[in-house]
């Protein structure tokens, strides 16, 4: 085993292509799980945004999958496993509540079976998520907050968090799970509510678009930026103890405040082009997180270094540049 080997499931995702990126700069060999797709054009776009495609190692697998996953494992035999993998969007969790279950859940597990069976030694890390305090039983979310999933993604996110910790204390894996609230950056997928803002802001900016549908406004989150957060992940790993942390900034706004500051960056009124369409709502809704990171500070030295206003700034730069770019304009 090679102390600077890593395998990343959900390496094409947004946190994977920043984790993947941080690892390279500590000169880790870094090894990730790819699902097959038909449109290989598209596979990879993110790594390819941060110029590090051709630095990784890629294997075909599915979360779904033990035997592949059990066989890579044998292969690669990494120090260090990063569990990103997930069906990650909440709204599309109501449409497919059991792919969601299969992936997001049993997924987990499949991986932590994978690591117990071919190198119990790994350390290995679960991206979990604020998602599971759902209907929050405490103002503020810790470690110590009880848990009240809201959706189908937050249930099957809180059975893999349950699952890390039952193989950490049955099986003594190095196991952690990271609590982690919402981190964005440009390479955020479109469908969720920073990205599609700041995607349109740059489209009516540049004159190809006049309005924008959205949900709940009202909705409240603790939004960090994903590089920052992709380092907490490494750190937990670095622990001689396994343990689970809150990762977040520690203060939570609007999704209209959020809309506010991309539009009056680019020097654009938000109530000229914002609307309301009852399709973004959801069944349920998580109304307000509001993290506390005070654990991750203390016992990692980690605290969140981009602000709201920088990272809104650097998503709607990147949209008008991409948007620029794609329109030739
Ligand atoms: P993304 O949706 O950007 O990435 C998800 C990744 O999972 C993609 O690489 C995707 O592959 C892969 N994937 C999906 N299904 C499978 C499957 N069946 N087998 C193998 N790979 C699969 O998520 P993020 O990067 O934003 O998040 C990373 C993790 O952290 C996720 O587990 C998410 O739920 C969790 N999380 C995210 C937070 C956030 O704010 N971003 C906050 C808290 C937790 P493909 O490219 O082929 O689609
Ligand atoms: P979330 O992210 O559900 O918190 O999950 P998302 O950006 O989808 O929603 C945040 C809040 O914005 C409200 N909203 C809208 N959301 C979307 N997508 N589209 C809209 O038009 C819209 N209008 C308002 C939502 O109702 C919600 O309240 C993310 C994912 O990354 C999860 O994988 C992760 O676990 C959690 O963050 C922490």
């Amino acid at each position: 085993m090679n102390s600077k080997t890593a395998f990343i499931t959900g390496v094409t995702g947004q946190d994977g292509a920043y984790l993947s990126k941080f690892l390279l700069e500590k000169g880790y060999e870094v090894h990730g799980l790819l699902r097959r797709s038909a449109s290989a054009d598209v596979v990879g776009s993110r790594l390819k945004w941060l110029g590090i495609a051709d630095k990784i190692v890629l294997h075909d697998g599915n979360l779904t999958d033990l035997s592949g996953l059990i066989r890579v494992l044998q292969d690669v035999r990494p120090a260090e496993v990063y569990n990103l993998a997930a069906q990650s969007f909440v709204k599309s969790s109501w449409q497919q509540p059991l792919l969601t279950g299969n992936v997001t859940g049993i997924g987990a597990a499949n991986v932590l079976e994978a690591v117990r069976i071919t190198c119990p030694e790994t350390r290995f890390y679960q991206a979990s998520s604020s998602e599971m305090f759902g209907l929050i039983q405490e103002p503020i979310q810790s470690e110590k907050t009880p848990f009240y999933p809201r959706s189908p993604y937050a249930a099957a996110k809180l059975y893999a968090h349950w699952m890390t910790v039952n193989y950490r204390e049955s099986f003594g894996l190095h196991a952690s799970s990271g609590i982690l609230f919402n981190h964005e950056s440009p390479l955020r997928g479109i469908e969720f509510v920073t990205r599609k803002i700041t995607d349109a802001v740059a489209r009516i900016k540049l004159g190809l678009q006049d309005k924008l549908a959205l949900g709940n406004l009202d909705a409240k989150r603790d939004w960090g930026h994903a590089r920052d957060y992709v380092e907490a992940m490494w750190l937990m790993v670095q622990q001689d103890t396994a343990s689970d942390y809150v990762v977040a900034t520690g203060k939570t706004v609007s999704v209209r405040d959020f809309c506010k500051l991309a539009f009056e960056h680019a020097g654009l009124n938000m109530e000229d082009h914002v609307s309301i369409d009852e399709r973004f709502l959801r069944p349920a809704e998580v109304e307000v997180l509001h993290g506390n990171p005070t654990k991750a500070k203390e016992k990692l030295g980690w605290e969140a270094k981009t602000s709201l206003k920088e990272l809104v700034i650097e998503m709607v730069e990147a949209d008008l540049e991409r948007v620029r770019r794609d329109q030739h304009l």
